[in-house]
């Protein structure tokens, strides 16, 4: 791992970013990341080093211009479920209203899914009372699809805390799957349209191999860890996640939003540091991949920089892996 040989500039050096989610409105790109604190830490499997406690807004006018921080959009003591560790967000936009979809611990150190809400993109945001009903783990992504229908993806391995959920009910000691069984998948859930609640419980996504059979726990260079991001392109869906352990960023490919997808390939090769967190946004007539590295501390796991490069796809609709 960490073979990059040349590196983009991080959007912002004043503070540590990472796990940015792009998207477009009013023609800007706003950019909703992680705000890693600057801390020593000491880095573990649970994902302890990433102690974060608030949330910073990013936008491009386009992407030759100067990145802008717009400041505190949201501190963990005003949200009055959470304890700590304000993880990877997501935003979308419904009749006049942002939405911030964040993942926090709970008072009983348990992750939930919370929403957040702004008549601007860039925030302040006020939080609801409480996490989404029935809302677990980490890494929210939500895909507004063509239909208007609203779908939230979220869930990670290890610290995040998705094997203790195999049940449908948390098992603080629960183990994952033995190698050789399914691995686990991302969820997914439809939102109601006050886009405050699920439609329906959680589904998991089932990720295939090109013969349709799921990808296995041992199969850690392909089968799904965290960071999960659904985008459109010419009728079909593509999700593309983190493997964790492996460090890749990789992408699936469906006809359908909730799956089964097939697996496809590589998008991005490992990168300074242990996580690799990405988002795939369309701005004007590219594609885009923002993403995450620890260049800016150099090297560590929880002092993270947010940067983007162009993602291009060949004519069959797969994507062409990056090469940094
Ligand atoms: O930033 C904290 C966690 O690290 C995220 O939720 C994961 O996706 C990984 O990037």
């Amino acid at each position: 791992m960490n073979n990059i040989v040349k590196q983009k500039e991080p959007l912002v050096t004043h503070i540590y970013t990472a796990d940015p989610s792009a998207h477009v409105f009013d023609g800007k790109i706003y950019i909703y990341p992680s705000h890693d604190l600057d801390q020593v830490q000491i880095s573990n499997d649970n994902g302890d080093q990433y102690n974060m406690e608030d949330y910073h807004i990013l936008s491009l006018d386009d992407t030759n211009s100067p990145c802008i921080d717009h400041g505190e959009a949201l501190h963990l003591k005003d949200i009055p479920w959470a304890s700590k560790q304000l993880w990877a967000p997501d935003a979308v936009y419904k009749n006049g209203t942002y939405y911030l979809f964040f993942p926090a611990r709970d008072k009983d150190e348990i992750f939930r899914i919370g929403v957040a809400t702004s008549s601007n993109p860039a925030g302040p945001f006020k939080a609801e009372e409480n996490y989404i009903p029935g809302s677990f783990s980490i890494d929210p992504a939500v895909l507004m699809d063509d239909d208007n229908r609203s779908y939230v993806y979220f869930g990670g391995l290890w610290g995040g805390q998705l094997e203790k959920w195999q049940t449908g009910t948390f098992k603080a000691d629960a183990e994952g799957p033995a190698v050789t069984a399914p691995a686990l998948g991302p969820r997914v859930a439809e939102l109601n349209e006050d886009m405050l609640t699920f439609k329906e419980s959680p589904e998991e996504i089932s990720i295939v191999d090109e013969d349709g059979n799921p990808l296995l726990a041992g199969d850690e260079d392909r089968r799904y860890f965290e960071g999960p991001w659904v985008h459109k392109y010419n009728g079909n869906y593509y999700l593309s996640y983190s493997t964790g352990s492996t460090h890749y960023i990789v992408y699936a490919m469906s006809k359908n939003p909730k799956g089964p997808y097939t697996f496809k390939g590589k998008i991005l090769d490992p990168v300074i540091g242990w996580t690799t967190h990405h988002s795939i946004v369309q701005f004007q007539d590219k594609w885009y991949l923002f993403y995450h590295d620890s260049s800016l501390s150099g090297g560590s796991d929880n002092k993270r920089c947010v940067k983007f490069t162009e993602l291009k796809y060949n004519e069959d609709g797969t994507i062409q892996k990056i090469e940094l």
